[in-house]
């Protein structure tokens, strides 16, 4: 097992991997930029290195110094958290190459994934089921109306260098088509230095579910459920549930044999996520993460299981210590992303913290930096606290979600706990009865105030 760990993120997650490291007797290295000195992670960790300036580019995204980091503090491994480096192929080989362990998949894994045409046609290959559409990328105008003209309308056309919802274009009919051709991929060519696309039938109200699984490399693959991740606005996930409220016991079973058996074949090791849209009953693969990912408590709370301790544990040789058949399924948990925001406009909010009172009691879990007189720096991501409520049954964790919100003090910033309260109020989400585009349809029905 390793002995010391850097830790190359910030905020909450920094702070999950150093809480899951010190209870495995692991000694941490944070790095920081100056913008995060006083962070709470940087704090707890048994050393920190300053990487650079505030911007992102010259700290969190700065390799060169992040290994200089790894090789002053003698660290073993280097856990690239979520975001940042997390799915830079590169990166991981040059931690291995510099002859530390990057606690992930391997680079050829996630360079795979990363690439959304190669992704696709690994699993289809596989035997997973895929969104009908491209068999690869789209050549030009002519195949790309011929591909629509099979697969009928609307369509949507996809950066292969994308994901996260960037470089995508609808085309609702043929008279629509060049022109989604041509911007997906002047998009493309601009923010990723590739202008390869695909197409896909467009589905019109899917919810976005996703199966956590695990791997350690040798043969041993476990699911660990599913996430319904449907509740988001600009690509931004605001709220996560497991289980999903919209599958019955044999989709789920079925799912997650799909997905385990397709990682065995991959070889595949680590933390990964694959993400599904699921319509009228049926599952779409679209796209895998090779990382932790911030939503990943929830899976923790339903299933007993530490996945940073396991993350890194696989990644130090070990087998997996438990097989499919020991995971048991309890209960039900919803995540709140705080995010340091107005709650209707969705502006970035930072600032320094006034007052802080975190909520507790029986299945109510807080992973956040935040502390009284801590301040939130403008230069990041806006999330600033995690809500984890866990509860026997969906409606006793909605009871329990609505309590601790209540309970939740946050001073000095505005945040987004009144928007989850709203949503945690309406019909339609008790229900369950919502897709990707229930949120949004929602804040669009109730403008904000003009200021
Ligand atoms: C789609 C889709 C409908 N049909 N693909 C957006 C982000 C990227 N990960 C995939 N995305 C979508 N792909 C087909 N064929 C709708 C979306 C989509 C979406 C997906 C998941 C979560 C939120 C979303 C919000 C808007 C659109």
């Amino acid at each position: 097992m390793f002995e010391k760990i850097l830790i190359a993120n910030r905020g909450e997650i920094a702070l999950r991997i150093h809480r899951a490291a010190r209870e495995m007797g692991i000694h941490t290295v944070a790095v920081h930029s100056t913008a995060d000195a006083n962070a709470m992670h940087v704090r707890l960790a048994d050393e920190s290195v300053c990487i650079g300036p505030p911007p992102a580019r010259d700290s969190y995204l700065n390799m060169p110094a992040i290994l200089s980091a790894a090789t002053i503090t003698n660290a073993d491994a280097i856990h690239p958290g979520v975001g940042f480096l997390a799915e830079n192929a590169a990166f991981a080989e040059m931690v291995e190459e510099h002859g530390f362990t990057f606690i992930g998949p391997t680079p050829e894994h996630i360079r795979l994934m990363g690439d959304k045409i190669t992704a696709k046609r690994a699993m289809r290959d596989l035997g997973v089921p895929c969104v009908p559409g491209s068999d690869g990328p789209v050549a030009d105008e002519a195949s790309a109306r011929d591909l629509a003209r099979g697969i009928g309308y609307p369509v949507i056309v996809k950066a292969s260098a994308g994901g996260g919802g960037r470089g995508m274009k609808l085309a609702a009919s043929e008279g629509e088509l060049a022109d989604a051709l041509r911007l997906a991929r002047s998009e493309a060519k601009a923010a990723f230095g590739s202008d390869a696309v695909y197409l896909e039938k467009y589905l019109t109200r899917p919810r976005h579910i996703e199966i956590q699984i695990l791997a350690d490399g040798q043969g041993g693959v476990v699911h660990l459920g599913e996430r319904d991740c449907s509740i988001q606005r600009r690509h931004q996930k605001l709220l996560e549930e497991a289980p999903s409220p919209a599958l019955n016991a044999e989709q789920r079973q079925a799912l997650g044999a799909l997905a385990v058996d397709a990682m065995q074949r991959l070889l595949y090791s680590g933390l990964g996520t694959l993400e599904f849209l699921f319509e009228d009953g049926e599952f779409y693969f679209i796209e895998m993460n090779t990382r932790l990912q911030v939503e990943h408590p929830v899976t923790e709370m339903i299933t007993g299981i530490d996945l940073v301790r396991e993350q890194i544990r696989v990644a130090s040789g070990a087998k997996l210590g438990f097989a499919q058949s020991d995971i048991r399924f309890q209960g039900h948990a919803i995540e709140c992303r705080i995010n340091a925001e107005h709650p209707e406009t969705f502006r970035p909010s930072p600032g320094t913290i006034t007052d802080y009172h975190a909520p507790g009691g029986l299945g109510v879990r807080i992973d956040s930096p935040l502390y009284p007189g801590y301040r939130v720096p403008p230069h990041y991501d806006s999330l600033v606290a995690k809500l984890i409520v866990h509860g026997a049954g969906r409606n006793e964790c909605l009871m329990r979600v609505r309590r601790a919100l209540g309970e939740y003090v946050i001073g000095g910033i505005h945040t987004t706990i009144p928007l989850h309260v709203r949503v945690l109020s309406e019909p339609r989400f008790i229900n369950g009865d919502y897709d990707i585009h229930w949120l949004e349809q929602l804040a669009a029905a109730t403008p904000p105030k003009s200021p």
